[in-house]
């Protein structure tokens, strides 16, 4: 389905939120651990590159710059990094996802700045043309693979729809039903610019009605929306192994859920990237 010749198939986009990283120590340490795994495992062929995309303020972005040329010091594969400003990639975004904020951010107002947790719903109208496949990743992961191998998972996307991403089995309640979460998201943006049906659901006038009929009302941005959209349209979805995203977040099982919390928590099979999620410890290899 590919064109031959398409050069963007030699590079492998990922992009990661990067702001207010310089005033956080932890958020330090979490991008360490992430991108020291990444590159201890990472593997790709001679002509591929990586190509690492930042959501970034100038503050975190002369930080990460500086902490980007110890961690890839080593790397044993081509990389490209760029930075993208998060107050321009706000404003293109505010437009398009304002409807949408009203319904899935915390407290009542639609923050003009909060419009940036939805940069996944509105990606591929964001990022150019050329831009086909993109993985959004936390910072608060660990890989125990090849992060190439995660790519290879577009390829198993069900023809004929689709568009986006990713999931393991969800937050447990009442954040998700059996719904998405966002630390681990393949968006297959040129399959999102084609599908009729997704941009339709992105209209204001679609996200009230379907956040009215669910009674939804979240506050956890771009995942809120594609856990109401996906109960209506599972087709759209793709749902990756849960190891893929091993979350280790235990909060709900201490708080009101510990009777279903292994439900929503166990994951059987290998992992491949764990999630420290609310600051979870990621257990040593
Ligand atoms: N981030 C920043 N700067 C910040 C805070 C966050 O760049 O000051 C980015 C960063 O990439 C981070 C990501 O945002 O990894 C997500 O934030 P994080 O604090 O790591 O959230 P998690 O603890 O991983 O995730 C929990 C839930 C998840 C939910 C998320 C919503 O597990 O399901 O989507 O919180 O904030």
């Amino acid at each position: 389905k590919r064109e031959s010749g398409d050069t963007d198939d030699q590079r492998y986009h990922a992009l990661m939120m990067f702001t207010k990283v310089d005033k956080s120590r932890s958020l330090q340490d979490k991008f360490r651990v992430a991108m020291l795994s990444m590159v201890k495992y990472g593997d790709f062929l001679e002509e591929e590159i990586l190509v690492l995309h930042f959501v970034s303020d100038q503050a975190s972005k002369e930080l990460g710059e500086r902490m980007l040329q110890e961690f890839l010091l080593d790397a044993p594969f081509k990389y490209e990094v760029f930075f993208h400003d998060v107050v321009a990639l706000t404003q293109k975004l505010f437009p398009i996802v304002e409807a949408m904020q009203k319904h899935f951010s915390a407290g009542s107002g639609a923050y003009y700045s909060d419009a940036i947790f939805f940069l996944s719903v509105a990606m591929h109208h964001i990022m150019p043309e050329s831009l086909t496949r993109i993985v959004q990743l936390d910072l608060d992961l660990k890989y125990r693979t090849n992060i190439r191998d995660l790519f290879q998972e577009f390829d198993q996307f069900p023809p004929g729809a689709v568009i986006v991403w990713h999931n393991t089995s969800g937050d447990p309640p009442p954040d998700g039903l059996p719904g998405f979460n966002s630390g681990v998201m393949l968006l297959d943006l040129g399959a999102m610019r084609d599908s009729a049906l997704y941009n339709q659901l992105l209209e204001p006038s679609n996200v009230a009605k379907l956040a009215d009929q669910y009674r939804f009302r979240g506050h956890l941005g771009d995942q809120d929306f594609f856990t109401m959209i996906g109960m209506e349209h599972p087709e759209l979805f793709y749902s990756l192994a849960c190891g893929w995203n091993r979350q280790l977040c235990s909060w709900w099982q201490d708080h009101g859920y510990g009777d279903v919390f292994q439900m929503y928590y166990r994951c059987e099979g290998l992992v491949y990237i764990y999630h420290g999620n609310c600051n979870s410890p990621i257990p040593d290899d």
